[in-house]
């Protein structure tokens, strides 16, 4: 028996945050040894919002920079851009024709980023998810880890894949969405009911993996708590608080209790320094890495281009059988 198969992907939208790294590519780096992993750079879902051209180039770099720069091996795993690897969009589009408008109208972040785009509710905004059901099913992925907000669109993606196998017999593997018990959902500094996210443009509001020590000081001093004064887990009642407890506790390997028990008698000045640093030291190495990477882009581009090769072959037997199983002459 082979290895089993990882597919997860990052949008090419910005800089990454402190949310990416914990709730996503920790994971990745996690599973490389045991599993064989593609790891996608979705510049073609960034797409859904207007971007200026030359930055879309750039971040999706930045995204593969950041990948290796938190400890995906290039060499143990498949790093590679979505718009490379054409079957991604033919299968997208197959997929457009198995998925129902009810189904995309219910996920919420669609309903999310239209009330944000208000005035640019275009058409891919709202298929969005049948072209990551199309990434995921083109590698018979049998695990997809994300964050917490992107479990509905993998559940989405089994109902597809479930629907096309029942008409047309085995043909997709049907995924499972890999989700981390903590961490999946870490929000933002100022906003803490809602989660941090690259494109947030309120100042303060994420911690970016590129950010300074002193910004990233700064950041968590301005961070919203609460009243009370005791660093105390109540992820309704405080937060603030809560959320910075959970960050700290992943980097540390810490449950809440012992952070609870670490911090007794102390307000939230000093625990708020502590987080910072623990962070600061955390992205440390990766910090070194990636301004390293950013200097090589002809490096960045090798990687890709062989990482590539290799998902084309994968994607390109699915897609072959695909075709061949609903009617459609290659
Ligand atoms: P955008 O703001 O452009 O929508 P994003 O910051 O939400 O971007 P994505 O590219 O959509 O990031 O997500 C990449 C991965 O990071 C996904 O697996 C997603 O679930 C995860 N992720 C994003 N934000 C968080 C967060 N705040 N906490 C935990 N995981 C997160
Ligand atoms: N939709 C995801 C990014 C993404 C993805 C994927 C994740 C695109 N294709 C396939 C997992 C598997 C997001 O917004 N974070």
């Amino acid at each position: 028996m082979g290895k089993k198969v990882i597919l997860s992907g990052i949008q090419a939208t910005g800089d990454l945050t402190l949310g990416n790294y914990i709730g996503a590519m920790k994971n990745f780096v996690k599973m490389q040894d045991e599993y064989d992993c593609y790891y996608m750079i979705a510049n073609l879902h960034a797409l859904t919002v207007r971007r200026n051209p030359e930055e879309l180039k750039q971040n999706a770099l930045k995204v593969l920079a950041s990948y290796i720069a938190a400890g995906i091996d290039p060499d143990k795993s498949t790093l590679f851009l979505q718009s490379q690897v054409h079957e991604h969009a033919e299968l997208g589009w197959v997929l457009d024709c198995y998925t129902y408008m009810g189904e995309l109208s219910r996920m919420t972040q669609f309903k999310d980023k239209s009330a944000k785009h208000a005035d640019n509710i275009n058409a891919g905004l709202f298929t969005y998810p049948s072209l990551m059901a199309g990434d995921i099913l083109l590698y018979q992925a049998d695990l997809v880890p994300t964050g917490e907000d992107q479990k509905q669109h993998v559940e989405l993606t089994r109902d597809i894949a479930e629907r096309f196998n029942n008409l047309y017999g085995d043909t997709f593997k049907i995924p499972e969405p890999y989700i981390p018990q903590i961490g999946a959902r870490i929000m933002g500094l100022q906003d803490p009911k809602s989660k941090m996210s690259k494109s947030s443009t309120i100042p303060n509001d994420t911690i970016l993996l590129i950010d300074t020590p002193e910004e990233i000081m700064k950041k968590l001093k301005k961070a919203v708590t609460d009243s009370e004064g005791i660093v105390r887990y109540d992820e309704e009642n405080k937060p603030g608080i809560s959320n910075l407890m959970e960050i700290y506790g992943i980097i540390t390997n810490k449950t809440m209790d012992e952070i609870e028990k670490e911090f007794e008698g102390n307000g939230y000045g000093t625990f708020k320094t502590k987080v910072a640093e623990t962070i600061i030291k955390e992205l440390e190495p990766f910090h070194k890495k990636y301004d390293e990477l950013m200097k090589n882009p002809q490096y960045l581009e090798e990687i890709y281009n062989k990482g590539a090769k290799k998902a084309s072959e994968v994607a390109s037997k699915t897609l072959k059988n695909v075709y061949e199983k609903i009617g459609i002459i290659k």
